[in-house]
């Protein structure tokens, strides 16, 4: 208020703090959402500008240190945000870019900026969201120092607290998110920051990025890539058998850069994942079309040159080349124009035919150079394709014999009678015991319920027509009734809801595993669309004066002993199993829609999930069990 007094409010302070309040009052159109990825989109956002500064050449390191009050404290070494008064606003630079949306390419000299997302907000929208920030910055030998109170309002100036080395330059902002805002959760996840930072510096070869947790549990975390992308396609191939060397290649033309880096391995399944400005675009888009255009017609030049294909022969199709190939595509682009459902698809046009020519050059090259490696890939894709030729005609023969068969729902399927697919919900459960108490408790005009036999196939180590072979998975497909593969229409989709509902032990989660593997690979779409999900059965009954509470976790056990029970005696069952619990419980606790929860499983980050599954599926025995021991650890979401 005083400050009112002291100061006189221009036109320009005025539309600065208007933006700064819609930013406030709609977060979620700055962000995305307040929810614990929007908290984490925070970090990014500054993280941003230091690896802008990095990727221009005047920045090594970026450390990130989330303090014990869980605000986080972000610190470059590059140039420093510039400290003069800003021409067109009449305050610091740095105010400007903290308090004006928008500012950071604008306020910024030439050059462009090769990072910043999806959102791409800028920093001052982290300081709307903010309940403080603080930003220091050395340059010239002097320590200039700047804060902001709740919402990006200037609690001191830009001004020299202090000198200090000439040596000196960089940026350190420290923010803390305002839990007006954030009203879900104001806690940051050391391994999400983790895996991306990760990510961040196989994109960004030579860049070192330091994670520090300073709350209770004190961690630290060092990452410097020296080959970038390359060692990125190594490590996901760790588990995977690679049959050659990791093919490196990159170019620049008019002002674009493509690198790509690749390796096959001896599965069958294909990861290619693609980035653009190290924003990783899932719906793929021009750089991901011309590399992959690109890489089937080498390899059928290739094949045919050096008569491993004859005359004849019919050509390879991009499924044949992919099969086994882990491939990175990272584009940095002046101007990305992002596209699709989820504008994470690149739209520029001119980069197919760039992405296309910098690898066919690269990827010509290797061939000729490395014969060796070459006879391995060529082999790899011709294998392939014969299995997929013999794939089709054993499917062809299958359908003819038992199109009844296929066509009739599973016998041990008690459907649901709805015939509304948005209202209607499949259980999968784990034995023949817990399937009839579920079959009992259900409400069976929307839940249908498909007791599995023991553990599904491993889908991970197999081709389409062996897993096709299989009862369990049979079963599974004909009830959800999309079909699989070239078949798969989404629209046939029986059931909005595909609960999966194991118990809470090794072999629950084993099968809980596979059941995902499966789903992640053949019925991918399901996955994306939300429509997965993960039953909580509880791990505790307990009684206390006749009254039954039941405990999902042992935390809540713990608390409930504690702090509400301290003295009194009382009843603990542990459930070892779904088959424990009668029909009722089962519906009471896991069931009833009105009191469940549920998880929802998403691909928040296919890498992870590709990773998560290759260790467990692997023929790597340790890391397997591991993760069995640690539990799924899929990016999953509360849904009530
Ligand atoms: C911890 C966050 O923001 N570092 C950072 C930001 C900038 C610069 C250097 C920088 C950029 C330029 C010139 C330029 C920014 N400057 C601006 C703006 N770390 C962090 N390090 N000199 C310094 O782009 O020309 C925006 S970000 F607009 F002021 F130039």
């Amino acid at each position: 208020m005083e400050n009112n007094i002291e100061k006189k409010y221009d036109e320009n302070d005025i539309q600065v703090l208007e933006g700064l309040e819609a930013v406030r009052k709609r977060p979620g159109m700055y962000i995305g959402t307040t929810s614990s990825r929007g908290l984490h989109h925070l970090v990014w956002e500054i993280v941003d500008n230091a690896i802008d500064e990095a990727l221009a050449g005047y920045c090594t390191q970026v450390e990130i240190t989330i303090n014990e009050d869980n605000s986080v404290t972000v610190k470059d070494n590059g140039r420093g945000i510039p400290t003069a008064i800003h021409p067109k606003t009449g305050v610091s630079t740095v105010e400007t870019v903290y308090t004006v949306l928008h500012a950071g390419g604008k306020f910024g000299g030439g050059g462009y900026k090769v990072s910043g997302g999806l959102h791409g907000v800028g920093a001052s929208v982290v300081n709307a969201l903010s309940q403080w920030l603080e930003i220091y910055v050395y340059q010239n030998s002097k320590t200039h120092h700047m804060r902001f109170g709740k919402g990006g309002k200037v609690e001191s100036k830009l001004s020299v607290i202090g000198e200090c080395s000439p040596t000196r330059t960089g940026t350190t902002v420290t923010f803390k998110p305002d839990p007006e805002i954030f009203t879900e959760t104001t806690e940051y996840d050391y391994d999400i920051l983790k895996n991306r930072i990760r990510e961040l510096s196989y994109l960004n070869k030579g860049l070192k990025l330091i994670l520090i947790d300073d709350r209770i549990e004190k961690k630290k975390d060092e990452f410097l890539s020296i080959g970038g992308i390359s060692e990125y396609v190594t490590l996901l191939n760790k588990n995977k058998q690679p049959i050659h060397r990791v093919i490196d290649i990159d170019g620049e033309e008019e002002g674009i850069s493509i690198e790509v880096a690749l390796q096959y391995n001896e599965g069958y399944n294909s990861n290619v994942y693609s980035f653009t400005n190290n924003i990783t675009t899932p719906e793929g888009g021009t750089h991901e079309d011309g590399v992959k255009r690109a890489l089937t017609r080498i390899i059928n030049n290739y094949a045919k040159k050096m008569k491993f294909l004859k005359e004849n022969d019919e050509s390879l199709i991009g499924d044949d080349v992919k099969e086994g190939i882990t491939m990175i595509i990272s584009c940095k682009h002046p101007n990305p124009q992002f596209e699709g459902q989820t504008k994470t698809k690149l739209g520029n046009a001119e980069v197919r035919k760039i992405s296309d020519s910098i690898f066919t050059e690269g990827f010509e090259r290797f061939l000729m150079e490395n014969p060796d490696d070459s006879k391995i890939i060529i082999e790899k894709s011709l294998t392939a394709a014969r299995a997929r030729v013999a794939a089709k005609k054993a499917r062809e023969l299958t359908r003819r014999k038992n199109a009844l068969e296929i066509s009739s729902l599973p016998g041990k399927l008690a459907d649901c009678s709805s015939k509304d697919a948005s209202i209607s919900e499949i259980y999968i459960v784990e034995g023949d015991s817990a399937g009839g108490s579920a079959k009992q408790g259900r409400d069976s005009k929307t839940q249908a319920i498909l007791p599995l036999r023991g553990k599904i196939l491993n889908v991970e180590k197999a081709r389409l027509d062996k897993i096709l072979g299989n009862n369990e998975i049979r079963s599974l497909i004909t009830a959800l009734g999309t079909g699989i593969g070239d078949e798969f229409d989404i629209a046939k989709l029986r059931y909005h809801k595909t609960i999966i509902m194991t118990d809470a032990d090794v072999d629950g989660s084993h099968i809980r595993i596979l059941l995902l593997t499966f789903f992640y690979r053949y019925l991918k779409p399901l996955v994306e669309k939300g429509f997965i999900y993960i039953a909580q059965p509880p791990l505790y009954k307990l009684t206390h004066n006749k009254e039954i509470t039941y405990l999902y976790s042992d935390e809540e056990l713990n608390q409930r002993l504690l702090s509400v029970l301290p003295t009194d005696k009382k009843e603990i069952q542990r459930y070892k199993g779904l088959g424990e619990m009668n029909p009722e419980q089962l519906w009471e606790t896991t069931m009833n829609p009105e009191n469940r929860t549920l998880l929802r499983v998403t691909i928040e980050d296919a890498i992870l999930a590709d990773q998560v599954l290759t260790d467990l599926m692997g023929d790597e025995v340790e890391p397997r069990k591991e993760f069995i021991e640690k539990n799924a650890k899929f990016a999953q979401n509360l849904d009530i």
